[in-house]
């Protein structure tokens, strides 16, 4: 496994992403293909279409309740685990849930720049997503970081369903700020945001802070098919944020998806600044 020296996790607490090179091995990169074939042949009720009948279309699904015995059997085997314990020194980790990304044709553009936080009901420096394709992906297709975003504001979420319209807001509350229109400043200066990406080989992994702004990994005609598994994970610095009581312009309520995310806390006890920790939730350390 690769080593975690001091220099990865000061990268990791400061800039909130990190590439870990050939993190898995030619057999763990297998048996994580193995789970993502299960989440496609197996779609839960959260399978969508993003962007549905948009050149942008591409398949998601997230957080499929029949998928946790086959995630948990590939997590007690694969290097994750061990790699964000001593990334965070965190004594303990849990997995938050799978994520599945399909974009095919050499078509689906952008991913929208948003913060998981903005979805997930938790604050926190030990929150991660391990984001990994089964192909080679060049730096212009991979995922983009806005190097050290999960230090700053807390952003509304992109409602996700106009392409046009990335940063839609999702709750469209006064106590979240819109999401900042990150291309169109790119556009006009490409180095307006300091944005962290790399090219990325099977085998390696991007972890990013989930509270980073994150998005693009467009395909295109030189990198037309990429299939991406996340896996989130959450450890000891974590604690309830609750998200806004309105339901939001967005395909989904993620707080529906998970025991310790719902936004009642007389149901689950926690309370905004409580660790953030449910025995619903699949504790891996
Ligand atoms: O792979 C993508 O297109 C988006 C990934 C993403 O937003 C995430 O990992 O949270």
């Amino acid at each position: 496994m690769m080593r975690v020296d001091q220099s990865v996790k000061e990268a990791f607490r400061s800039d909130g992403a990190i590439l870990a090179e050939g993190l898995l091995t030619e057999l763990m990169l297998k048996k994580c293909k193995d789970c993502f074939d299960w989440s496609v042949t197996h779609p839960s009720d959260n399978a969508a279409k993003i962007y549905e009948g948009t050149a942008d279309e591409h398949y998601n699904d997230i957080s499929n309740p029949d998928g946790l015995e086959i995630y948990k059997s590939l997590l007690e085997e694969a290097p994750f685990v061990d790699f964000l314990t001593e990334l965070w020194e965190s004594e303990h980790i849990w997995f938050l849930s799978e994520e599945i990304f399909i974009k095919k044709n050499g078509r689906a553009g952008r991913s929208p720049w948003h913060q998981d936080t903005a979805y997930f009901p938790y604050t926190g420096m030990h929150l991660a997503n391990c984001w990994l394709s089964f192909e080679y992906l060049p730096k212009a297709n991979s995922l983009e970081i806005v190097r050290g975003s999960h230090l700053g504001a807390q952003y509304d979420g992109s409602s996700y369903n106009d392409p046009s319209n990335p940063t839609k807001p999702m709750w469209d509350v006064p106590e979240l700020p819109r999401l900042p229109d990150i291309e169109a400043d790119r556009t006009v200066d490409p180095t307006s945001w300091d944005v962290l990406s790399w090219p990325s080989e099977p085998g390696d992994v991007v972890i990013c802070h989930s509270g980073t702004l994150h998005g693009g990994a467009p395909v295109d005609s030189l990198c037309p098919t990429r299939n991406t598994l996340v896996l989130r994970f959450f450890g000891d610095d974590t604690t309830y944020r609750a998200l806004p009581s309105v339901k939001p312009d967005y395909f989904h309520d993620i707080r529906d998806d998970l025991t310790a995310t719902s936004n009642q806390p007389k149901e689950t006890g926690l309370r905004d600044g409580d660790p953030f920790r449910d025995p619903g939730l699949l504790q891996l350390r």
